[in-house]
């Protein structure tokens, strides 16, 4: 069994990052090992939240595991909290890194034009060095825009997104891909970009309308599972924006629907059956 390590927070109520990587990567049929790197009531798209940092706990976490010559297939990192935590984050990395297993980095901190309400421009700097160690990256136009220094666009040509590809691929990653890509009016998905081999991939599905909190982190954990199902990373992307699609759409019809996150319990079958775990 393929043992996954996610780092993120924990937000106590929200269907955000550790609550949903949890248990959809554990539907994937990973082992799945947890680093919190905060508490938060609730995440920080509610007016009111608390926050309690983790930090200090990363260093003898980390170090139990390493005493017990614990590896890891892949280290998946999301929400951090704060600088001095990506600088520990990274030093993990370098820490668990083999030659054979996947660092995937989802860069959260910021959608729509705006940094999420935690972050600053010495954050969005920061990020650099943690997509460095990197193989592969999954930003949103937003973070790849903040991350490269270009203009953030709503409305962009392929050249533009080719342009943020290449720029964040010159920090160090292998793969990057960027999320919530519209080439072409009413479809949406990703386009990445390989360093290596110079190529591009582009896959685009229905746009269903309606955005939700928690949407990336579903993305980021399936894409994970399915790599560590042995899927190539574009089938894997391509099969994370479909179940990410599907699961808005059935948000959106579900008239007991939550404001602040998707249905992934809901579609959470289909993951499991696609593994062949239901047999
Ligand atoms: O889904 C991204 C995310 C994760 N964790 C926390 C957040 C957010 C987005 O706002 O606030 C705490």
């Amino acid at each position: 069994m393929k043992r996954v390590l996610t780092i993120q927070d924990i937000s106590c109520l929200g269907k955000c990052s550790m609550t949903v990587a949890l248990p959809v990567l554990s539907a994937l049929g990973c082992e799945t090992v947890i680093l919190p790197t905060a508490v938060l009531s609730t995440h920080t798209g509610f007016e009111e939240y608390t926050f309690k940092d983790m930090t200090d706990q990363i260093g003898p976490i980390t170090s139990v595991w390493r005493n017990e010559g614990i590896s890891f297939d892949a280290v998946y990192s999301g929400y951090l909290g704060t600088i001095a935590q990506i600088r520990q984050i990274t030093d993990l990395f370098r820490a668990f890194k083999t030659p054979d297993n996947v660092i995937f980095v989802d860069p959260v901190m910021a959608d729509l034009g705006k940094l999420y309400p935690a972050f600053d421009m010495e954050y969005v700097k920061a990020n650099l060095e943690l997509i460095s160690h990197a193989d592969i990256i999954v930003p949103n136009i937003t973070e790849a825009s903040l991350l490269t220094d270009m203009d953030y666009r709503d409305n962009y040509s392929e050249h533009y997104i080719r342009d943020l590809l290449r720029k964040l691929s010159e920090y160090g990653p292998k793969i990057s891909v960027l999320t919530g890509v519209s080439l072409e009016p009413g479809k949406i998905g990703i386009m990445g970009y390989d360093r290596e081999t110079k190529e591009y991939y582009l896959y685009q599905n229905q746009r269903i309308e309606g955005s939700f909190l928690g949407t990336g982190d579903l993305f980021s954990s399936v894409a994970v599972g399915e790599i560590m199902r042995g899927k190539d990373w574009r089938e894997a992307m391509k099969i994370a924006a479909d179940h990410t699609a599907h699961t808005i759409e059935v948000t959106i019809a579900d008239p007991d629907k939550r404001w602040y996150g998707v249905d992934f319990e809901t579609t959470m079958p289909n993951l499991i059956c696609g593994s062949g775990l239901s047999h």
